[in-house]
């Protein structure tokens, strides 16, 4: 810990050393246990916010590189985030996609692979017609790959973003949900999950506001619990 830092020719095989792990075990102790949620694969067509769920998760700087669109996979593992009620968890690792079309067959595989799916949508776009056939479309083979792995126990999270941005915006966050659901194409999604006997949840956010986010993450959670 800090002890060698500060004084490096002391530190070695001294009582330094060993008060140095004594306090390191103790803070350890002292911290709430972070709780271990698996893995996440993270996709979503471009512009919905993927980077941006992944940076905030990862506690950096947002804007930094969202500006560029992902061309790679990127994997990061072990995330720890810190709750603003104090409570922790961490991620195992997560996967970064690019959002382009030619990567459904990669997510598929993905969403076999990894313990938790999230689809982004971006709802500000939910009044262009082929935007959302597009949707729907990695939507019902998301479910359909979930549904043909035997893992159909696993669902499909779908977080809507850009809720500040789309019709939804005048609704307090604690009703968007209900509102949500009159909406035809979130409709059809919730159907498409019946249809294929595999549990899916839609969640919304505005992934630029920290409290959104904060909210968002607090019900994902809980749920990855279940
Ligand atoms: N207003 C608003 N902007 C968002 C939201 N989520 C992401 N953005 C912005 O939308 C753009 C695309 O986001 P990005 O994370 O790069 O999307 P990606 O292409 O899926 O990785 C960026 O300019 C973000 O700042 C949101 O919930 N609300
Ligand atoms: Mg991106």
């Amino acid at each position: 810990m800090m002890i060698k830092y500060l004084f490096p020719n002391l530190y070695k095989d001294s009582w330094l050393e060993k008060l140095d792990v004594v306090l390191g075990d103790f803070i350890e102790r002292m911290l709430p246990p972070s709780r271990q949620v698996g893995t996440f694969v993270v996709w979503g067509r471009p512009n919905s916010g993927k980077t941006t769920f992944i940076s905030r998760l990862r506690g950096q700087e947002l804007g930094f590189n969202s500006k560029e669109a992902t061309t790679s996979k990127k994997k990061y593992k072990n995330i720890n985030f810190q709750m603003n009620d104090g409570s922790a968890f961490t991620i195992n690792e997560i996967v970064d996609m690019p959002g382009t079309m030619d990567r459904l067959d990669d997510w598929l595989m993905q969403v076999v692979d990894n313990d938790h799916v999230f689809y982004l949508i971006d709802l500000s776009r939910l009044t262009d017609r082929k935007y959302i056939s597009q949707i729907e479309w990695d939507i019902r083979r998301t479910i359909e790959a979930l549904g043909a792995s035997n893992k159909e126990r696993k669902r499909i999270n779908i977080i809507a973003t850009h809720i500040d941005e789309s019709e939804f915006r005048q609704f307090p966050a604690e009703n968007a949900n209900n509102i949500l659901q009159d909406n035809d194409v979130i409709r059809q999604i919730y159907e498409t999950t019946s249809e294929y006997k595999v549990s899916g949840y839609v969640y919304s956010a505005n992934l630029m506001d920290e409290d959104s986010f904060q909210r968002l993450m607090e019900s994902v959670i809980n749920d990855c619990q279940k």
